[in-house]
């Protein structure tokens, strides 16, 4: 079984000392570091520092910015107004968000100068069970907004046993006011699939585009294990200890929704009434289709700052994360679903069967007695806040065949009424063997 990285496990000591710190921490926010260069503190006495490093494993901005959608959603009674796109967006870009931005790795300078610059869904990322891991949050106020003083927290939504001090929920432990850091530390033992998400004002922010993806890869990841199929997987979604779970290639698909006139709203200084929501937009990963095939962003330039958009894809800059999900015949591909709407989603692929292996962040064998909850389906259904890892196994083909994965409620496949389709659709494309090389990340189609 491969090693975990537990280092610097808590003995009961430093774990008394830093709950009394917390308290104290929590009740005065100005306590968290004004400057970036020793952000990392939780507070200032010194024994906390040899528990919480200094060194953040992931820097996020929260701040707010614009991303782009086709479609047009006109303000009701006005001639040629429109709420989407937004009149005061940017060159290229349509639609006002909040959200988060990787800045791990920038100077203080650069991270500051990523004001307005967040992306849609928030950075996705994935820690090994048992592995300490830190988020340094920066928050960096909202440009379109500084009437708004509102501080933003990451809280990891399903997180067993969270410490309250780094759970980032605001009404019971501390939250990071304009111009602070805080640096939040997790150690997971629970593999699967999450989400995380900012917990002030959540209904504003969370739709807003606070919201991101974030998975735990199981202690049993790189020992090789024979499964039913004959195959040999090393990488696999739970502890299953048979095979069952392994997958060759994974990816990350985030249902979110978008309520065109609750973004217009915030970015004109007006009060969107959430009982009047009404999404006129369902993305997967921050984009609609057909940009949810479009290729990933090229990444962080960490000598500048600037997120680097996907190739002859300029207006989708912050919007980094593909949804294309393309696999060779006999590959085993892992889903990892995850809804932050405000509705239900049925997400339907027909053509194909999926195993649903684990739903939020549980594997689907009783731990009492080992029935199998397993059950294959064509179509996954998602409550809000919950998560579903399926696995389906590509079918033989002697040349490319396209399979469209899409969420059943048709209302959802288009973009704000227009034409054609649109919303929460990818498309899994299945090649035939030795095609593709094998995949390190998540969500890439690394050709040979
Ligand atoms: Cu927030």
């Amino acid at each position: 079984m491969r090693k975990t990285i537990r280092s610097r496990k808590l003995n009961r000591r430093d774990f008394l000392k830093l709950g009394g710190g917390v308290l104290t921490g929590a009740a005065l926010t100005r306590l968290l570091p004004r400057t970036l260069g020793q952000s990392g503190l939780v507070a200032k006495a010194d024994d906390y520092s040899q528990v919480v490093s200094n060194v953040p494993d992931l820097h996020l901005a929260g701040t707010d910015g614009w991303i782009y959608l086709p479609g047009e959603v006109p303000i009701p009674g006005s001639v040629n107004q429109f709420y989407q796109p937004d009149n005061y967006a940017p060159n290229l870009l349509t639609t006002y968000m909040f959200g988060f931005r990787d800045v791990t790795g920038l100077s203080d300078d650069l991270v500051f100068a990523q004001k307005m610059k967040c992306q849609a869904t928030a950075p996705l990322f994935w820690v090994n069970e048992g592995q300490e891991y830190r988020i340094q949050l920066t928050n960096l106020g909202l440009q379109m907004r500084p009437d708004l003083i509102d501080e933003h927290t990451v809280h990891w939504h399903g997180f067993r046993n969270a410490w309250p001090i780094f759970d980032g929920e605001p009404h019971s432990s501390v939250r990071v006011p304009i111009g602070r850091s805080l640096t939040y530390f997790y150690q997971p033992f629970h593999p699967g699939t999450y989400m995380y998400h900012c917990h002030v004002e959540e209904t504003e922010h969370v739709h807003m585009g606070m919201t991101g993806s974030v998975f735990v890869r199981p202690a049993q990841d790189g020992t090789p294990i024979v499964a039913a199929n004959g195959k040999t997987y090393d990488r696999f979604a739970y502890n299953c200890g048979d095979g069952s779970t392994g997958y060759d290639r994974e990816f990350v698909l985030n249902l979110t929704d978008l309520w065109a006139e609750a973004h217009w709203a915030d970015s004109h200084v007006q009060l969107p009434d959430w009982t009047d929501f009404n999404a006129d937009y369902y993305l997967l990963n921050g984009r609609v289709y057909p940009d949810t095939v479009a290729p990933n962003g090229l990444g962080l330039d960490t000598n500048t700052g600037i997120l680097q958009p996907p190739p002859g894809r300029p207006e989708l800059q912050y919007q980094p994360l593909s949804s294309l999900i393309e696999c060779e015949s006999g590959d085993r591909v892992l889903l990892r679903l995850i809804n932050l709407t405000f509705g239900q989603h049925a997400m339907s692929l027909p053509g194909m069967k999926m195993r649903v292996v684990g739903k939020d962040a549980t594997h689907l064998r009783s731990s009492y007695d080992g029935t199998d909850y397993t059950y294959d389906t064509h179509t996954v259904y998602l409550g809000t806040g919950a998560t579903v890892d399926a696995i389906f196994t590509a079918p033989e083909v002697t040349e490319t065949q396209t399979y469209l994965f899409y969420n059943r409620n048709f209302d959802r496949l288009t973009n704000a009424g227009g034409q054609g389709y649109g919303g929460q659709m990818t498309e899994i494309r299945v090649h035939p063997a030795g095609t593709l090389a094998p995949q390190t990340e998540p969500n890439t189609n690394p050709r040979l």
